[in-house]
């Protein structure tokens, strides 16, 4: 309600100072400026008079409930707005946790040094304690000021005053905690609470400390772990667009600060993607192995980087070993991330109500979550499997798995133990697959052993049966050599799994997350592509001309789609093109829709500075996969039909991920001068480290969280990146985002 429309009767004031408890972790602020542009819009909103603005927008709800929303997580409630503008939260069942029902507020700032007051007002039906915190939106959600009140029938104005210690956030939540808060009555039923004039007033600016600890970035990009001694090697340099870039740049031996190489800065010109003016120093013709720096006279040098032939092997085995250190259902032996075997718990079956239970243990982790999705997860075997089948020498048995040393390389080992929770994710009364395995929520910042909430099997769906079917069939064909048992049951899983498509229709909507589960959804309204995809795998491994019937009738079809969780067109494309004899009616037809895809990836990375693919307004959630993706296509193109251009753009692709790129981040944590330390990645933040060999999501132009709406609307595309745990948009990893930078990695090695 309005602010003056009706007087109220103060029932408390309550004025205290606040103790902020250490945490051990970075100021996120400090972390969050990765990039000039991100420096001043940091300071610029510094330096705003704030003291006499309410930093909550429709705090009096004269807008409904724009700006408000609710979270609950094993309670029920209702929000509404009342006739007298009030905000209504119905709880039906306060569940739990204190978090149960929690309705919330983002989109303000809270900066260190700021002296800030906080108030609101609120009654209910009952009496009831509950919990507001003015806290960190994500990490380990510490509140930077909060209060358990008690409240009751009559309205009273709460008012807080409180100091910002602890480091500014530029997006914290507001919220109040409703579901069974400490002194809460053990049998709080239903009942209503209210609130209003939710205000937040900087009330003393003078002690706020203007940020100046920025990341050091560098005007000089390059491949920050470094590149083979014969390929093509460019630093890209960039200023500010429409400032000429000319003049020379040497190449400098770090050891001895000698120059080895000079040459002319090339190419300057306005980069889209990024919004700034860019120039290339191609040192291509530097091949003597050594570690070495670009130094220029204008625009400073660049981070070390090598030449040499084993580059990439320290960081490969890392990025493998992160599917290791991702296993469900195992101990996991390791100095930092070691822990206990986790969800271990049978699962329930959503909408099931005969009590079953079924075990489905074993399998990946996703992501920074501990969620086990099959389109998610089919990706990112089939990655693994296709760098297996297209680069089987890279892969050794000695990288100090459990299985090491057993005679089957350790990719194989490592993708059986994601194959054999997928088995488990098949119904085998009907041959359809599970979407996924979650809790009904995301868990709090802890070890996955620690998330012990009821285990769900979310209903099945055409696309993960799809992507089941192919990768059953896929593996059927890579396992054979080792073990034909296995090979066989995967066969069979495949073939079962296609039996359930045939006699199931797409309905054209795909999975949809039922109302009480909340994890990641990885919807997708077209099977088309999946079920192309499972014929061409079944017959490529089989051979039988029953799959190759309907394969060309797909195939007579337009396929879209690339090497996505949701878009899978070009794995079936490829499958098909390397089993399919080309005299076949449609090949053709397939082998340009797959080039045409080829030349599109080509033509982006030919317009783009940093020679990156993916089109100056295409950086979307976990850009940094789609640019994998497209170096491993390329890479399969090869395969196809040699073609030095493809690998070498390929390699290209690395080099953005590794450190050339406007960001300058090497996005693979533990490597490079500069990686991402702090990634939405639940181990990594109870450790307080993060876990090495992880590829980062990267930009998102979309700014799809608040921490990354908060700080990067000013940025260009490309440079809507910020290394901070709260983006979960920008800044988590996932198992199929480390697929295909394996694929990638062993492709640009044996080429
Ligand atoms: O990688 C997924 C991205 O393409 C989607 O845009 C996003 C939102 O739906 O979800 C991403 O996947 C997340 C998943 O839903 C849950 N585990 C973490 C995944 C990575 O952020
Ligand atoms: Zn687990």
């Amino acid at each position: 309600m309005r602010k003056g429309k009706q007087i109220l009767a103060w029932a408390m004031v309550l004025t205290m100072g606040l103790s902020m408890a250490g945490c051990g972790k970075k100021d996120p602020t400090t972390e969050a400026s990765s990039t000039e542009a991100t420096t001043e819009a940091t300071t610029e909103a510094t330096t705003e008079d704030l003291t006499n603005v309410n930093q909550i927008q429709n705090g009096d709800f004269s807008e409904e409930l724009t700006n408000w929303f609710i979270y609950t997580n094993g309670g029920s409630a209702s929000q509404s707005v009342t006739a007298e503008q009030e905000m209504e939260i119905k709880v039906n069942n306060p569940g739990k946790l204190d978090y149960a029902v929690q309705p919330y507020y983002d989109g303000f700032k809270l900066e260190t040094g700021g002296v800030y007051e906080f108030s609101f007002d609120v009654y209910s039906t009952v009496e009831r304690t509950v919990h507001w915190r003015l806290q960190m939106n994500g990490g380990d959600y510490k509140a930077y000021a909060d209060e358990i009140i008690t409240i009751n029938e009559e309205k009273q104005h709460v008012t807080y005053e409180f100091t910002m210690e602890d480091g500014t956030d530029p997006a914290p939540r507001l919220c109040v905690n409703m579901g069974m808060v400490e002194g809460c009555p053990a049998d709080l039923g239903e009942h209503s609470v209210y609130f209003d004039n939710f205000e937040l007033y900087l009330k003393d600016g003078s002690g706020i400390v203007v940020n100046d600890t920025v990341i050091e970035t560098s005007d000089i990009n390059v491949n920050q772990i470094g590149y083979f001694p014969t390929v093509e090697k460019k630093a890209v340099v960039r200023s500010e667009a429409g400032t000429d870039i000319s003049g020379s740049f040497d190449v400098v031996n770090v050891e001895n600060d000698e120059v080895v190489y000079s040459g002319e800065l090339e190419n300057s010109m306005i980069n889209e993607a990024s919004a700034e003016q860019t120039a290339i120093a191609d040192f291509s013709e530097l091949t003597t192995p050594g570690t070495y720096k670009i130094v220029t006279e204008n625009f400073g040098e660049s981070f070390p980087f090598e030449i040499g032939e084993d580059i990439y092997d320290e960081a490969f085995d890392s990025v493998m070993r992160m599917f290791y250190l991702q296993r469900c259902g195992e101990e996991i032996t390791d100095d930092i991330f070691g822990h206990a075997a986790c969800h271990t718990g049978t699962a329930i079956i959503y909408g099931d109500t005969s009590g079953k239970t079924v075990e489905v243990s074993s399998g990946w982790h996703d992501a920074g979550d501990y969620g086990r999705y099959t389109v998610a997860g089919a990706k990112a075997v089939a990655d693994l499997m296709l760098a297996y089948e297209a680069y089987g020498e890279s892969f050794g048995d000695d990288t100090g798995i459990p299985e090491s040393g057993n005679g089957v390389p350790d990719v194989l080992d490592e993708v059986r133990v994601e194959l054999e929770w997928m088995l488990m994710m098949q119904d085998p009364a009907t041959g359809g697959v599970y979407h996924k395995i979650t809790c009904e929520n995301f868990p709090e910042s802890v070890m996955p052993e620690e998330e012990v909430a009821q285990l769900v099997l979310a209903p099945i769906s055409t696309t993960a049966t799809g992507d089941f079917a192919a990768t059953m069939a896929m593996a059927s064909r890579v396992y054979e050599e080792f073990d034909s048992d296995f090979a066989t049951q995967c066969l069979n899983a495949a073939k079962k799994a296609n039996g359930y498509l045939e006699v199931t229709p797409s309905d054209n909507v795909g999975f949809r997350n039922p109302e009480s589960i909340v994890t990641g959804e990885y919807g997708d309204m077209k099977d088309k592509d999946e079920r192309f995809w499972a014929l061409a795998e079944l017959y490529k491994t089989t051979g039988d001309d029953a799959y190759l019937t309907k394969l060309e009738e797909y195939a007579s079809t337009r396929i879209t789609g690339g090497l996505g969780w949701q878009g899978v067109g070009m794995y079936g494309m490829y499958a098909y093109l390397s089993s399919v004899d080309s005299s076949n009616e449609n090949y053709q037809k397939v082998e340009e829709s797959f080039f045409a895809n080829i030349d599109s990836i080509l033509e982006k990375a030919k317009a783009d500075a940093y020679s990156v693919s993916l089109g100056a307004n295409d950086c979307t959630w976990g850009s940094n996969m789609s640019v994998a993706n497209n170096g491993m296509m390329l890479l399969m193109a090869n395969q196809l039909k040699a073609n030095e251009e493809y690998v070498n753009v390929a390699r290209l692709q690395l080099d953005y991920i590794m450190g050339t790129n406007t960001n300058s981040y090497c996005f693979i944590t533990g490597f490079g001068t500069l990686s991402p330390e702090n990634p939405h990645h639940r181990p990594s933040e109870v450790k307080g480290t993060a876990m090495e060999g992880m590829l980062i999501g990267g930009p998102d132009a979309n700014l799809e969280d608040p921490y990354a709406k908060a700080t990067l609307t000013e940025n260009a595309n490309a440079a809507r990146y910020v290394d901070n745990v709260q983006s979960f948009s920008c800044n988590e990893i996932t198992i199929y985002w480390n697929s295909p930078l394996v694929y990638l990695m062993a492709g640009v090695e044996a080429e």
